[in-house]
């Protein structure tokens, strides 16, 4: 009969959200994440479930922006009269970032932000027969509400769960800025002996007073109570009290660390004395640990030094924005871990529940902090909003062990504004330091256990200026000499300039990075070419600097994963490709390398086995072309094997062994060995003939001009090369140089998004002033495509606000009209690009010619104004 009773509540909860009849007790918490109406203004109604954005789309295609304004979801709720005597609550995990509750037609609630978690009562506005619940949300920008600008995306939507909170009248109270009104401390712990407070706020909505039991009970890892403690109160109706409970200290504790990450829980219940009734109960996670940061040696976990290593993370996903499944979130925690990190960054604003604990489970450290990035408003409304948000952060994550430090500036002096008129300028850093201490003092009154952060960028004279160095108790570098600046040398530099003048402050490296678009590869590695290589060599420099340096705390590579970021072009448009992990999480070369530099176990992988598409000209008379292949350990040593043959023993340096691999075409099988270690690759290689009369047959062949690097398309697996300068027998380019963008980022090609393509790199390069290219391929039927995109002109943008070594110079545009023909025959005449397609628009052009009489092919260009160019070419033999 139960049984039956059971499965039928299950079925009116599926098909009607929520309606039963029965006695309830306790606490019930439903997940609202289905049946939602969703619309926005001028739109049809859609139906969705949650988590849900309405940006995921518009961010990523090539209009410039995303919708920013209003967007209502709907639902009906069906609560008989058994809720009728209880409390009911909905709970908003997070809500992108102004929203309005309203239960048939009335207003229940306002919540600003987008990061925090919200709970709104609605018992008030219920009819208990069908109810409807509308959520107003709105992601228009809003100066007073942080982040004002900052390099991510600002989605929209009701993007984290929603669930219903049904409790007794007498509850924990719903009141605590979304936290569960439970806040745990452990005011002394040892090895010896660990002791817990805890702070309990209780609420009477009932109409009648009440006394209760508040019961504190702990349980350890395997379910066994430890100790508990109880507390009898009176509590009048309409009261809300704290109860704070001093529990008898717990003899030799299972200590938290990331290696062993004991988690011990704290049940805490309200019980009815007269009827013994349990009323409401909260369970809450509870680790002994004990840490601080020295200036000198860097941070210390339960008395052992430790070095704080890993990343910080967004929260959205390939193509699901910040709409991110439950068990991709869990995932990314999972990731860093793998990876051998110790330390998550939230960054750069608090993210879901499910983020810290799986830090608490899995024994990674983290910051969190609020979304205070680049720039501030100075009115009492934004100041309110930042506090409100810390308070709330504050609240909501209380009691994760994992949590050592709350932040809440990122680089807010990244943008100076009123850089003409120094005076107003003074009014405004005033107003910034204010707004800091503010938010300083007020984290330590809340939490007085864990330490602050305020995190800059690496302009060092204007944070000491302002006075930001001296109000966290931690500060937090973000450094990117060797990416939008200097050379990745100058890293070191900085961090013992900090120690050296700040002495007494302990920092930490809260970013560093370099974009790394997985489809790039290059021999030649440079500073903004986008490739794995540059960001690998980049992150190698960083890591020796930061971990043979016991001054400095840790270091979070920025970033775990690729993320959104809408205004950004470059090579992936609109993403930022600093990740370690692709944006999809997929691990790049770098991931490998973090794991041979960090894991404790002994690790071998070949990190260049993400390319394992290759292509590549046959060395001069061979039938073989000799490649990199890199393998990233903490061995001293390893042996490779190329099909089965040893191509020997070489050594570490810096965690990477490098060995040049006699590719042949086909099939490539690698095999690295190190004791009982292993790790096996299989590389498709396609070599292509030094001269088309090599006996290596020609299928097809696609080069990117004026570029040193390779492209893999991961749709079509094309593959490009670098081109080369035409020789006899061979192919390649006669006349013109390589194009060289208008600002100082990458040494060739230009970073703009160029316009219907998902391939931009195949466009973003080209060859200036082009007179010939020439294939000197035997007879036969060939497909030919020719690839053009005009790189100057059009719309001039905001340089980005990163990239701080930037001199964007002003394009000169100047007219550009070229003919094309093919082995004599005109192709294209009188084309203007510009003109004819728009700037930076991806134009294709394909043709099936016959070659004949051993002429081979050779396509001329003409210029009539300005000198010809050409972005990419390809050859296919057909016959
Ligand atoms: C920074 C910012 C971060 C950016 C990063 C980058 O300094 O704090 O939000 O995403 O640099 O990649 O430029």
């Amino acid at each position: 009969m139960l049984k039956h009773k059971s499965l039928l509540w299950i079925w009116l909860v599926i098909i009607s959200g929520y309606n039963c009849a029965a006695q309830r007790t306790g606490r019930e918490t439903i997940s609202l994440n289905d049946q939602w109406e969703f619309q926005k203004p001028d739109a049809q109604i859609e139906k969705i479930i949650l988590p849900h954005t309405w940006n995921d789309k518009d961010v990523l295609d090539d209009v410039p922006g995303y919708y920013r304004g209003v967007g209502v979801y709907k639902r009906k709720l069906k609560l008989d009269d058994s809720v009728k005597e209880r409390a009911v609550f909905l709970v908003f995990n997070g809500v992108a970032q102004e929203s309005e509750v309203f239960i048939n037609g009335k207003s229940a609630g306002k919540h600003i932000g987008s990061y925090t978690k919200f709970i709104v009562p609605i018992s008030a506005f219920l009819n208990y027969k069908e109810d409807l619940v509308e959520v107003r949300v709105n992601n228009r920008f809003n100066e007073d509400i942080p982040p004002l600008t900052a390099d991510f995306t600002f989605f929209g939507g009701i993007y984290r769960n929603v669930s219903l909170l049904i409790t007794s009248p007498i509850h924990f109270s719903q009141k605590e800025n979304g936290s569960s009104g439970i806040f745990i401390t452990t005011p002394a712990v040892s090895a010896l002996s660990a002791s817990v407070r805890v702070n309990s706020v209780v609420e009477n909505s009932s109409s009648f007073d009440k006394k209760i039991k508040i019961i504190n009970s702990i349980y350890n890892a395997n379910g066994g109570q430890v100790t508990s403690g109880s507390s009898t109160i009176s509590l009048i109706r309409g009261e809300k009290k704290s109860i704070v409970q001093d529990i008898k200290s717990i003899k030799n504790p299972s200590l938290w660390s990331p290696k062993n990450p004991y988690l011990y829980r704290v049940v805490t219940k309200i019980v009815d004395v007269k009827t013994s009734e349990v009323i409401d109960q909260v369970s809450n996670p509870l680790g002994f640990r004990w840490f601080r940061f020295d200036a000198n040696e860097g941070f210390f976990l339960n008395g052992e030094s430790m070095k704080l290593m890993g990343a910080s993370r967004h929260q959205d996903y390939d193509n699901l924005g910040n709409a991110t499944p439950d068990a991709l979130q869990i995932k990314d925690v999972e990731l860093l871990k793998a990876m051998g990190g110790n330390f998550l960054r939230v960054a750069h604003y608090p993210q879901d529940p499910l983020i810290l604990e799986a830090c608490d489970r899995l024994g990674i450290l983290a910051s969190v902090e609020i979304p205070v990035v680049n720039t501030i408003t100075e009115s009492e409304a934004f100041t309110n909003n930042c506090l409100n948000m810390q308070t709330e952060m504050i609240a909501q994550n209380f009691n994760h062990p994992s949590v050592v430090i709350w932040a809440y500036m990122n680089e807010i002096l990244l943008r100076l504004k009123f850089s003409n008129d120094k005076p107003r300028q003074q009014i405004y850093f005033d107003h910034v330091r204010e707004l800091a201490q503010k938010l300083d003092s007020l984290t330590r009154k809340l939490d007085p256990s864990r330490y602050t952060l305020l995190i800059n960028h690496g302009a060092w004279d204007i944070y000491n200026k302002v006075g930001l160095t001296k109000i966290p108790m931690i500060v937090g570098w973000n450094l990117y000499s060797g990416w939008y600046s200097g050379a990745p040398e100058d890293f070191a530099k900085f961090l013992d300039k900090h120690h050296k003048e700040l002495p007494n402050t302990p920092f930490m490296v809260t970013e560093y990075g370099a974009d790394a678009d997985p489809r790039i590869r290059t021999n030649q590695p440079v500073r903004f070419d986008k490739s794995v290589e540059y960001a690998l060599k980049f992150h190698q420099v960083y890591l020796n600097a930061m971990l043979s340096r016991p001054f400095v705390a840790g270091g979070m590579a920025w970033n775990l994963a690729d993320f959104n970021s809408e205004t950004r072009e470059e090579t992936m448009p609109h993403i930022n490709n600093k990740g370690l992990l692709t944006i999809a999480r997929q691990p790049k070369d770098t991931y490998f390398l973090y794991q041979g530099y960090l894991l404790q176990k002994p690790y071998l992988k070949i990190a260049s086995s993400q390319w394992k598409e290759r292509t590549a000209l046959a060395d001069s008379g061979k039938l073989l072309s000799m490649q990199n292949i890199q393998v990233a350990t903490n061995l001293k040593s390893a042996e490779l094997y190329l099909n089965g043959k040893s191509l020997g023993v070489k050594e570490a340096l810096d965690h990477i062994i490098e060995w040049k691999v006699p590719f042949a075409d086909g099939i490539n099988q690698i095999r690295v060995v190190s004791g009982d270690q292993s790790d096996q690759a299989d590389i498709h290689f396609q070599l292509q003939p030094f001269q088309f009369s090599d006996q290596i047959p020609f299928k097809d062949m696609n080069v990117l001009l004026g570029a040193k690097r390779y492209y893999i398309d991961n749709q079509t697996h094309e593959i490009w090369m670098p081109d080369q300068i035409y020789k006899k027998g061979s192919w390649g380019y006669v006349g013109g140089e390589p194009f060289k963008g208008t600002n100082n980022r990458i040494s060739y090609g230009s970073d703009k998004n160029i316009l219907g393509t998902e391939n931009d790199p195949v466009y973003q390069t080209q060859q200036v002033g082009i007179k010939q290219f020439k294939f000197d391929v035997p007879d036969g039927e060939y497909d030919i495509s020719l690839h053009f995109a005009e790189l100057v002109g059009g719309e001039t943008k905001e340089a980005l606000a990163y990239n701080l070594d930037n001199n964007h110079k002003t394009e000169a545009v100047e007219n550009r009209v070229f003919s094309v023909s093919i082995n004599e025959t005109p192709f294209m005449e009188n084309i203007n690009l510009a003109e004819d397609f728009g700037y930076t628009r991806a134009v294709q052009k394909k043709t099936r010619i016959t070659v004949t009489s051993g002429k081979g092919i050779t396509i001329d260009f003409n210029a009539i104004e300005g000198k010809p160019i050409l972005n990419a070419i390809q050859l296919k033999k057909v016959y």
